[in-house]
């Protein structure tokens, strides 16, 4: 893929001027509540950039070796999903595509200056991702995502991350799947060894059906969503596609800890070994 052409500037992200007090703002509320939201941080001009490339990555027409596919399941219904298929053709919905940091549209977006004030607050010294991904809902096709947390047994680290900043590249409101979370449920640690999905029991015990929060979004809104905070997503029923990428930042010193394959080296970001930042 060709980004730059002779004498053309490479991609460049735009952001919305955000204070420092309202990140200040965003972090109090994420530490207390688990999550905050920052409205209209990604441009019109960011959107439309970040778009056309997902639709050419979802689509096929961008292709790196290494992206990591999922195909939605057809019934719409989380525990019909396949593991294992990745990429199956152009014409599947797929409900996530991970390594997104292989392309260097997605990859000026999570290193762009507000993330990196954001991220600055929560993760003391050089800094590396652990996955960027597109969370895609196709109209009228996008599956449920149950309650489940990011951490854990699961995710295979010495320790577990904090924070990850969803950005929504649609509107996503509660009928296109938009996010829902279970307040303040991150200051009670994972609820199994394995992290990831939330057992029915620890559910129903937590009353999170009556609890769940809708956390409405708009295209160009950010999440800070803590790696413990109980959060799912339902289908998309309506006429347009709701797509959201989000990125886990963690300390450069975290290691992986998988024992069947050499142990991943994660890409540094802000001062970790070659971030671009
Ligand atoms: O976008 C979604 O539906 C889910 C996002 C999510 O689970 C995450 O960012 O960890």
């Amino acid at each position: 893929m060709i980004e730059v052409g002779a004498g053309q500037q490479p991609w460049q992200p735009t952001m919305r001027e955000i204070s420092d007090a309202e990140i200040d703002a965003a972090i109090e509320q994420f530490r207390a509540e688990g999550y905050s939201r920052l409205a209209a941080v990604a441009t019109e001009e960011s959107l439309q950039g970040l778009r056309e490339r997902a639709e050419a990555i979802l689509s096929g027409k961008v292709q790196y070796p290494g992206l990591f596919f999922q195909p939605d399941a057809p019934s719409g219904r989380y525990n019909d999903l396949q593991f294992g298929q990745g990429w199956t053709g152009p014409d599947t919905n797929y409900r996530k595509v991970e390594k997104l940091e292989l392309d260097a549209r997605f990859r000026a977006w999570l290193e762009n200056a507000v993330f990196e004030r954001i991220v600055r607050r929560v993760v003391v010294g050089p800094v590396v991702i652990y996955r960027a991904v597109i969370f895609s809902k196709a109209a009228r096709v996008g599956s449920d995502l149950p309650w489940h947390q990011d951490g854990g047994r699961f995710w295979g680290l010495d320790r577990d991350a904090e924070l990850q900043l969803w950005t929504g590249l649609d509107d996503a409101p509660p009928a296109a799947g938009g996010i829902e979370v279970l307040p303040r449920s991150h200051h009670s640690g994972l609820a199994t060894p394995l992290g990831g999905v939330v057992p029915r029991v620890n559910a129903e015990a937590a009353d999170a059906e009556a609890r769940a929060l809708p956390v409405p979004t708009r295209a160009g809104d950010v999440l800070l969503l803590h790696n413990y905070l109980w959060h799912r997503s339902g289908p998309n029923i309506t006429d347009a596609p709701r797509r959201g990428f989000t990125v886990c930042y963690m300390p450069a010193s975290t290691r992986c800890l998988r024992k069947k394959r050499a142990p991943r080296e994660f890409v540094g970001v802000f001062g970790g070994a070659n971030g671009t930042r």
